[in-house]
């Protein structure tokens, strides 16, 4: 499951767990099967050693993914009780068998036997401390920081339940209110959740530190820096070379955005120094600007690329079906049930055309246990994390996804990227279970959105979610500005989640300036501010899954650069020889096969190797993305001459305002 990527690893902590019981009960006989106290058998080799690891964290993962996946869908006191346990006994027995590896430090084993310790090494993102009380207090920290992102809920009035809301209706006012005053509550409304967690998540730095501490690490961010087959100070520098090659185009984008948004809010589309309002770009943290498609789509007459509406009225269509063929026999009340219904069908409906993508490049059908046991629309009786994820519950086939799905385009390119990880699962499930997971965690996420790069107007119209399209250069700056909204715009944001915990963990991000830092790395990278003085009594970090979640975040910025590398190679697999933004491989056989055989690989080898034998090159590198967007990055060039782009970073962001609201800055919420 996403353990192994994103709940991963506080799944595969609590899934250690497990094995560590069935460890102490064998250890009984142990005198008679020349095995020491800690069961570890008399003479091992680091051969036999990891082969044992494998073999006991494969038998304990299941319980542990189990009591992970409860919690993510049913949340309440006990599930968090469970999911919190599962991952203590996992991290304690990850301890054990780290204590016991040192044996074979300094000596000669298998280059895979070496890879597989330092794999063991870096299977969670949450490093255990040894002291086992203060194991115990971040494994219920962890769980309870996940939960109240979970079950965060903000009310305009606290004494009327009918006025709370939950992330999903916060963001359909985003994705579809375009009035200023109402973005703004929805946007500070959803930013309240995250002011208790403050305390919790200041502990659970000092925690994870002494974790990463006792393993070896400087603190957790160099833990997180040292999973890249490469030292985490070239890694570190990887990353600011690559945002060097990519910059100038999320510039442009963020100049033309600003224009636009200044016609639309006169007097308001801009922050003082050029920084874009962080409430009104369409994504509760701005790092997708898909939602703006109405006022920043370049040529309104150049075709129709809207999938959301055709979405929704697939969605409507099935519902009036369901009307009409229980017309007679609906008992009042049971309307909800039949509105239920018709969003799991066109849910499930969704996932079958993502399911036909891969399935059309020769991989397998999904399981039936898949459509089973996934969560795909949110239950209406209890509190679930909506945040979508993709899990491998056994390394054996069971594979689902968790998510809240709703008919529009970005849940349905999600479903994609979902697909993508599971994919990898099934694919990596015959490697030993230390290599079953991506090459590095860029490539786990870079899956699925390689094949939505596929999913060209062309493909979209085979499929008949947008009508015929034009061949024009208009229609061309239409679907790259598409594309852009969603892969662009993220760039900054992909990075700075992690400039920002990176700087926390080591130190020179203090406490008591968690929320200043934060807005200063927005400014700095995204060029986005808030409206109203978001000082320390916030919490903003929290507002972010990933953050309550201790998901690490620089795996989307690699990915994002990752995909157009994959996208390049399986175009050149398929025979394509037109512009890169023209490819789709649906159908493709050949390319499908050179995709399987990469995800085959899982974590095996260097990940310079396994990229080296898909796309000729051992190395990151921006420039399939540069080229893939040549024509916008041209045509935005045009289309801001005389503008000046760019911004300049506030003074103190803590007290930023709005150019029209510097004088009366608007009342904090909540
Ligand atoms: O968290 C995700 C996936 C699950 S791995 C839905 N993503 C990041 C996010 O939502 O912030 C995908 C893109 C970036
Ligand atoms: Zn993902």
């Amino acid at each position: 499951m996403s353990h192994r990527r994103n709940l991963p690893f506080a799944a595969r902590t609590a899934f250690l767990a497990l094995a560590c019981a069935l460890t102490i009960a064998g250890c009984k006989d142990s005198s008679k099967t020349e095995q020491s106290a800690d069961n570890v058998p008399k003479d091992e080799t680091a051969d036999e050693f990891i082969e044992r690891v494998n073999r006991e964290y494969k038998e304990m993962y299941p319980e542990f993914t189990a009591s992970q996946w409860l919690s993510s869908t049913y949340i309440n006191d006990d599930t968090k009780l469970l999911a919190a346990k599962g991952n203590e006994r996992f991290l304690t027995q990850l301890n054990r068998w780290l204590e016991q590896a040192k044996r074979f430090e300094g000596q000669k084993m298998s280059p895979q036997t070496a890879r597989a310790i330092n794999l063991l090494k870096l299977n969670t993102a949450m490093p255990p401390p040894k002291d086992p009380a203060k194991l115990t207090e971040l494994t219920a920290i962890a769980t309870d920081l996940e939960g109240q992102y979970g079950a965060g809920t903000w009310c305009r009035d606290t004494n009327d339940p009918k006025s709370c809301r939950q992330l999903g209706d916060l963001e359909d006012v985003l994705r579809n209110n375009r009035d200023y005053n109402q973005q703004l509550e929805a946007w500070q409304g959803w930013h309240t959740i995250a002011k208790p967690m403050r305390g919790e998540y200041q502990r659970f730095v000092e925690l994870v530190n002494e974790g990463a501490h006792d393993m070896g690490y400087a603190d957790a961010g160099e833990m997180w820096r040292s999973g890249y087959d490469m030292s985490p100070t070239e890694f570190a520098a990887e990353t600011d070379r690559l945002w060097g090659q990519v910059k100038p185009l999320y510039e442009q984008l963020h100049c033309y955005a600003r224009t636009k948004l200044e016609t639309q809010y006169p007097g308001k589309g801009s922050v003082s120094g050029g920084l874009l309002p962080a409430h009104l770009m369409g994504n509760m943290w701005q790092q997708d600007w898909s939602n703006l498609w109405g006022f920043l789509e370049p040529y309104p007459d150049a075709g129709d690329l809207d999938i959301t509406a055709t979405l929704k009225k697939q969605y409507e269509a099935g519902l009036n079906d369901l009307l009409i063929k229980e017309n007679e026999t609906i008992p009042a009340g049971r309307e909800a049930d039949i509105v239920h219904q018709a969003e799991f069908a066109q849910a499930r409906r969704m996932n079958e055309r993502a399911q036909d993508f891969y399935v059309s490049l020769g991989m397998p059908k999904l399981p039936a246990s898949y459509w089973e046991k996934s969560q795909l629309i949110k239950p209406r009786d209890r509190d679930v994390v909506c945040h979508a994820s993709a899990w491998d519950m056994d390394m054996s086939g069971d594979v689902r996804i968790k998510m809240c799905i709703k008919a529009n385009e970005e849940d349905f390119t999600t479903i994609y990227h979902e697909l993508g990880h599971i994919y990898y699962d099934l694919a990596y499930n015959k490697q030993p279970p230390l290599f079953q997971n991506g090459a590095n965690d860029g490539f786990h996420e870079a899956i699925g959105d390689t094949i939505v790069l596929a999913m060209t107007p062309q493909y979209l119209h085979t499929i008949d979610l947008v009508g015929e399209q034009q061949q024009s250069q208009e229609a061309l700056i239409n679907s790259q500005m598409r594309m852009a909204l969603a892969k662009v715009s993220f760039l900054p944001f992909g990075l700075m989640i992690d400039r920002w915990r990176w700087g926390v963990f080591d130190g020179t991000i203090k406490p008591n300036e968690y929320n200043k830092a934060w807005w200063r790395l927005k400014a700095q990278y995204q060029g986005v501010a808030p409206v109203t003085p978001r000082g320390e009594e916030f919490f903003d970090a929290g507002a972010k899954y990933h953050v309550p979640g201790n998901t690490p975040y620089t795996r989307y910025f690699l990915s994002h650069i990752l995909q157009f590398q994959f996208y390049k190679a399986l175009c050149n697999a398929a025979g394509y020889n037109g512009p890169l933004y023209n490819c789709s491989f649906y159908g493709n056989k050949v390319a499908g096969q050179k995709f399987w055989a990469m995800l085959s690989k899982g974590a095996s080898q260097p990940w310079q190797a396994t990229m080296q034998e898909l796309t000729g090159s051992g190395k990151f590198d921006a420039a399939p993305m540069l080229e893939y967007f040549s024509p916008l990055q041209e045509w935005l060039k045009k289309e801001n001459e005389g503008q000046t782009c760019g911004w300049t970073m506030p003074a103190d962001n803590s007290q930023t305002a709005a150019k029209s609201d510097k004088a009366k800055p608007a009342p904090k919420k909540g």
